[in-house]
């Protein structure tokens, strides 16, 4: 019996596991929190408890699958590797590069052999056509630390252990266990807040950490833009402004800047307006400013539910602003910088990283590399000669992952070759040629190269795999390798062990080996100024941006007025604790208990519309609509319906997701979000607030 200590990779937590482990068995008897681990202190939550189930699953892919006469067909990995590899060369030589596509999903960035060869391999492939999941996530916080600090990955974390007031927009850490800020014992941290403080949650729905935190107030979808104009009205006409030792890095005139701003909008109507569109009273509205501005420090932090709709980018601009302009940022008890054993950003050297070249039909321009995958589908379906024809999915299921769905299905269907780095099969995966399965989270070592960079306390951790792994099988980095005939490589762990001892502690993987725990490296200190040389408080994108939107805001919420008159609904996404993106939906002990792909409506709408408990309701939107079950609940606002997304499972043949096929409840959110609905400023697709109708059965 051996006792292996290590971070469960499946979500930014990244929470140290106890796992007992029967080495002559090969068989895992106990998985438990590490009580020892420095940062998550023992926490651990239903998926954690259930990685092993991953590895045992029948459902998972050990075999390279090649579709012949519409059947999957196992073929060995020699074979699959050639035939993958002359696909894209044909697709290449006879379109010409960009013909390939490549999507990366989520958990990419879980798991650090993918990333750290994933880049090369792409980079292989030279093709301009490269999506991600960052453009359905928190591409507005990249958007906005280029423009702002020079970095786009230099992004400010909460300093939750030391806040007194923690100010959310659209984040369920008690669910989600946290984006953006790895902060594992969430809850633990934010009750030690409301000790000091306040937490405060403003969100169109009463989520767990709503009713955990001091206190909650209703938002309508994506119009959190109203809540910071007024707010950034009331620093500035309050004499709120402390720049404190960041005043060396600006060297704007804020004061005209911010009346250049706020005449966009006449002036007593800022606080009307806000009012009226985000459904929060002035009073309330005033106390939290007041509040948050008198706080010995405070956090202001926006996510999901203000990255993922039209005004991400404006609004996550505004947050950052707020926290500078009242002393909270690169400050104790505020949003600070990390200071990571493996640090990729060092002193940041501005370079241009947007607009370098657009996408060849919809002519988007790039940002960081990358297109946004809002426009996959048009890049696909169309006769324009530099159309993409082949896709590469890695660790990706775009079909339920991103807006409208049901084109992409499409899309994949006319595509002449498509290939899936993924140990399941899933609902976009089911069109490709051929699958190639990596490893499963423990069977290989791990680092998270990313998670590490956004931790609330500088930290490190190494981790031992726990499965042996067969010759038979590959990691993810392995599959690149083949795919890329790289002669000389180096292997993930000898690079990272370089990368340690480059890093600011020095650390090596010896080092680390000797603390399976993880080593705490202290908590966040100010950094900002050994970082950057400047920042821009008012870059003319966000300003311009604005001043268009002042222009255009009645017209972006017309169907709020007429939301208001309940013909129409807001949609907005959920995530629970079982749930894990688009995957983990087989898992038996995960969808045990309660469906949860239901459609939350509020009580009042419900009776309106007739509505009963577990009844099937048609949803439609622009896009397309689904079939799914009520729930009748007071915990969401009225005129708004949220429906969890990564449901919808499809696959039908075989084995694969018996489970999954138990769900009664079972459509994608993402067959009634629209593509042609993203923020115009950064691309980032626009889930929240999707306008759609109810048609009672
Ligand atoms: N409407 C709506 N849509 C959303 C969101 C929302 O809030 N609302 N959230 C968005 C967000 S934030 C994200 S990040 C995306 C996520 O969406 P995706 O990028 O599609 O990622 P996942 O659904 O997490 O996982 C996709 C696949 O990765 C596979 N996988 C897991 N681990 C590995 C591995 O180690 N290697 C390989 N090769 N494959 C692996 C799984 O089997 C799964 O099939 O969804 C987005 N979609
Ligand atoms: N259990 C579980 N955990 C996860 C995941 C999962 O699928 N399941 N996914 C992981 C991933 S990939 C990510 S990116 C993180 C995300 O982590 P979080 O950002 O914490 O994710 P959500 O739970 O989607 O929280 C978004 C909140 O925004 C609210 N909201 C929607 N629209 C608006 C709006 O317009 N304004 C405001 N103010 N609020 C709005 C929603 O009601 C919701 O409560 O979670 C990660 N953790
Ligand atoms: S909170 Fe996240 S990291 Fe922690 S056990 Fe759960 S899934 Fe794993
Ligand atoms: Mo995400």
């Amino acid at each position: 019996m051996k006792t292996i200590y290590r971070a469960c990779n499946l979500c930014e937590a990244i929470c140290g596991l106890e796992i007992q482990y029967d080495e002559i068995k090969n068989q895992i008897i106990s998985i438990k929190g590490d009580k020892n681990d420095p940062l998550s202190q023992g926490h651990i939550c239903p998926k954690g408890a259930s990685i092993a189930d991953i590895y045992y699953d029948p459902d998972r892919l050990k075999k390279p699958l090649r579709k012949y006469k519409n059947q999957w067909e196992e073929i060995s990995w020699e074979e699959a590797i050639q035939y993958t590899k002359e696909n894209i060369k044909k697709i290449q030589e006879k379109y010409g590069h960009n013909a390939i596509g490549v999507y990366l999903g989520n958990p990419n960035v879980h798991n650090y052999g993918s990333q750290l060869y994933g880049s090369r391999f792409i980079k292989s492939l030279k093709t301009k056509n490269i999506f991600s999941a960052t453009s359905v996530d928190q591409l507005p916080h990249h958007f906005v630390s280029y423009f702002m600090l020079g970095h786009p990955n230099l992004l400010p974390i909460p300093d939750l252990d030391r806040t007194y007031y923690f100010l959310i927009l659209g984040a369920n850490p008690l669910a989600s266990n946290g984006s953006l800020m790895t902060s594992p014992n969430i809850r633990e941290r934010l009750k030690h807040i409301k000790e000091r403080g306040k937490v405060i949650v403003i969100d169109p729905r009463k989520t767990e950490t709503a009713e955990f935190a001091t206190e909650h107030y209703f938002i309508y979808p994506e119009t959190d833009i109203f809540f910071l104009l007024s707010f950034l009205k009331f620093i500035y006409k309050n004499n709120y402004i402390r720049l404190n030792h960041l005043q060396p890095l600006i060297k704007e005139d804020i004061k005209s800047e911010i009346e250049t701003i706020l005449s966009f909008f006449p002036d007593k109507d800022l606080e009307n307006l806000t009012e009226k569109y985000t459904g929060i009273k002035k009073e309330i509205l005033s106390k939290i400013y007041y509040e948050f501005c008198n706080s010995p420090n405070a956090i202001l932090y926006g996510r999901i539910g203000v990255s993922t709709q039209r005004f991400g980018a404006l609004s996550l601009w505004l947050i950052y602003l707020i926290n500078i302009l009242t002393g909270n940022f690169d400050q104790i008890g505020g949003m600070m910088f990390t200071s990571p054993a493996i640090d990729l950003i060092g002193k940041v050297e501005r370079k241009n990283l947007y607009a370098r070249y657009f996408s060849s039909v919809t002519n988007t321009p790039e940002f960081m590399g990358e297109f946004p995958v809002s426009i996959l589908s048009d890049e696909i379906l169309t006769d324009h000669p530099e159309a993409i024809k082949g896709m590469i999915l890695i660790a990706g299921n775009p079909v339920l992952s991103t807006p409208n769905g049901n084109r992409l299905r499409l899309a994949f269907q006319k595509l002449e070759f498509l290939v899936s780095i993924d140990f399941y099969k899933n609902e976009s995966n089911q069109y490709a040629n051929i699958i190639l399965p990596p490893t499963s989270p423990l069977e290989h070592e791990h680092y998270d190269i990313t998670f590490l960079t956004l931790a609330i306390r500088n930290y490190a951790k190494y981790s031992e795999p726990v499965f042996p792994k067969s010759n038979e099988a590959y990691d993810d980095w392995e599959i690149f390798v083949q795919l890329m005939d790289s002669k000389r490589i180096i292997k993930p762990i000898e690079l990272l062990n370089q990368m340690l001892k480059n890093g600011p502690y020095k650390l090596t993987l010896e080092e680390l080996k000797k603390h399976p725990h993880g080593i705490d490296l202290g908590p966040l200190k100010p950094n900002l100024k050994e970082r950057i040389s400047e920042i821009i408080l008012f870059p003319e994108i966000f300003k311009n941006a604005l001043k268009d939107f002042s222009k255009q805001y009645s017209e972006y919420f017309s169907y709020l007025e007429e939301n208001l008159s309940r013909n129409i609904f807001l949609l907005i996404g959920r995530r629970e604790l079982r749930s894990n993106n688009s995957w983990m939906h087989n898992i038996p002990r995960l969808i045990k208990g309660e469906e949860r792909c239901k459609v939350w409506i509020n009580t009042k709408d419900a009776k309106r519309l007739n509505l009963n408990e577990n009844q099937f309701v048609t949803i439609v939107s622009d896009a397309g609509e689904i079939t799914i079950a009520v729930h009748i609940t007071d915990k969401i606002m009225e005129g708004v319906i949220s429906i969890p997304h990564g449901y919808g499972h499809s696959i039908t043949d075989d084995i694969s997701w018996q489970n999954a096929k138990q769900l009664k409840s079972n459509a994608s959110i993402n067959d009634l979000t629209i593509h042609q609905r993203y923020d115009q400023l950064c691309y980032n697709a626009a889930f929240n607030g999707t306008p759609v109708r109810i048609i009672n059965n």
